[in-house]
């Protein structure tokens, strides 16, 4: 097989890089180790930034988005009994967008197939060969047969556990991290959400988190120490400690109901530079990871893909090699910025036991700061919406 891009993992990142491509008349293979039915299973992100849903649009893929999905033109942080919104719309021009991930990437897969576009799924021990050659090539096996697709460019989008970034030689590549000492216990519920707009809450025991997925759909986090699993958190248990963390009228609001998934997803912080190595370009959760209390991780993802899908459509139309050779230091810079602040929501907001009584105090006076400064809502709106691309 060829293709001018080989594409590994069939999420957001891989399947938006494809559609852009595919719509600028450039042919790529997406190699997908799962199936897409596993695919489609995951629950992840749930907030869009306008410049992701301007991406999605573009790629002709937000026909549903626009039709089903909820606009928010603010945020609530609580803590404790305090509950303070955050006028996203007023302070930072506009607010964001709720649409869950798993429908952004179904959205993806239904072009895909419209456009007869080359998804492999179950694609096994995909390999990386010849990334620093003008000639690479991948292979992988298929229903126990080997395959081999040569390519000009490989993207890999195969998330954190991926083979990409392991296929860079330790030597050229600087990783940063930062793991934190919890995760988070999330539940979806066929309830109708507790407020109209998310509510970031902290309380003395710990982070929760209310979102949507629609009016009827709700989807809920408490923090929950690494040590935890599902089967410690009976559905009672859930109800009981999210509603302790909240300000009493929104827990009076809360509408209980049989979780339709349950799971633990631990926190942290990560970045890989640089997110080239010779042919081979790094995107989404292959190059960096942040805590998802920015709800960064997937609007990350279409930033990278904005900038990787603009530098090949410029070498292919043109020669232009420009944009290649600025991709990872271009990515790399909203990268960094979307890092820090899902790292300082998430030191905000989280009860960490090892920065004891003083670091509770600091955690409250910036939250006291934050709730009676315009310049300190209008950070933290600016950020939430997404920075410029
Ligand atoms: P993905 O991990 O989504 O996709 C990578 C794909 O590559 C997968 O389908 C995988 O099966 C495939 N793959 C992996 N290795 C392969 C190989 N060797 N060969 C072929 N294919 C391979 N972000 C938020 O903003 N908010 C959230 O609440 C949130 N919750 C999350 C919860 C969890 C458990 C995780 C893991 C992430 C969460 N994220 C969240 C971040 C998430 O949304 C990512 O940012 C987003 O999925 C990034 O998309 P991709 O880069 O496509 O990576
Ligand atoms: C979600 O709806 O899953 C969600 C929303 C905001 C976040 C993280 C997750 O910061």
């Amino acid at each position: 097989m060829r293709a001018q891009v080989g594409i590994i993992g069939g999420g957001p990142s891989g399947l938006l890089l494809a559609q852009l491509l595919d719509r600028a008349g450039i042919s790529s293979v997406v190699l997908e180790r799962r199936t897409r039915e596993h695919v489609l299973g995951r629950i992840r992100a749930g907030v869009l930034e306008q410049g992701a849903v301007a991406l999605l649009r573009e790629a002709g893929v937000a026909e549903r988005l626009d039709r089903e999905a909820e606009v928010h033109g603010g945020v609530a942080i609580a803590h404790g009994d305090r509950l303070h919104r955050i006028d996203l719309a007023a302070l930072a021009g506009h607010g964001v967008t709720l649409y869950g991930q798993t429908e952004v990437t179904r959205d993806l897969y239904d072009a895909r197939g419209a456009m007869g576009g080359a998804v492999i799924h179950e694609a096994e021990d995909v390999a990386i060969h010849g990334a620093d050659t003008d000639a690479p090539w991948l292979t992988w096996r298929e229903g126990g047969e080997a395959r081999r697709l040569d390519c000009d460019f490989i993207a890999g989008c195969d998330g954190f556990h991926g083979v990409s970034r392991r296929s860079i030689p330790a030597a050229r590549l600087a990783e940063f991290e930062r793991v934190y000492p919890f995760g988070w216990l999330g539940v979806l519920s066929r309830t109708p959400p507790a407020a109209e707009e998310l509510i970031y809450a902290r309380h003395v025991e710990g982070f929760a988190l209310c979102s949507m997925r629609s009016r009827s759909l709700s989807r809920y986090y408490v923090q929950v120490p690494l040590s935890d699993r599902v089967a410690d958190w009976p559905d009672e248990r859930f109800w009981e400690v999210l509603s302790r963390h909240l300000p009493p009228e929104v827990a009076a609001a809360l509408v209980t109901g049989p979780s339709i998934e349950k799971s633990i997803a631990p926190l942290r912080s990560y970045v890989a530079e640089p997110m080239r190595w010779g042919r081979l370009f790094l995107a989404g959760d292959a190059a960096h990871i942040v805590p998802p209390t920015g709800a960064k991780g997937l609007n990350l993802a279409a930033s990278d893909i904005r900038y990787l899908s603009d530098a090949l459509i410029g070498f292919y139309r043109g020669g232009d090699e420009v944009g290649l050779a600025a991709y990872s230091d271009r990515a790399l810079a909203r990268v960094w910025k979307a890092e820090r602040f899902s790292w300082w929501m998430t030191s905000l907001l989280h009860r960490f036991p090892e920065t004891g009584a003083f670091g509770a105090r600091m955690q409250e006076a910036e939250l006291d700061y934050l709730f009676a400064s315009r310049a300190a809502q209008t950070v933290l709106a600016e950020n939430y919406v997404g920075l410029p691309y």
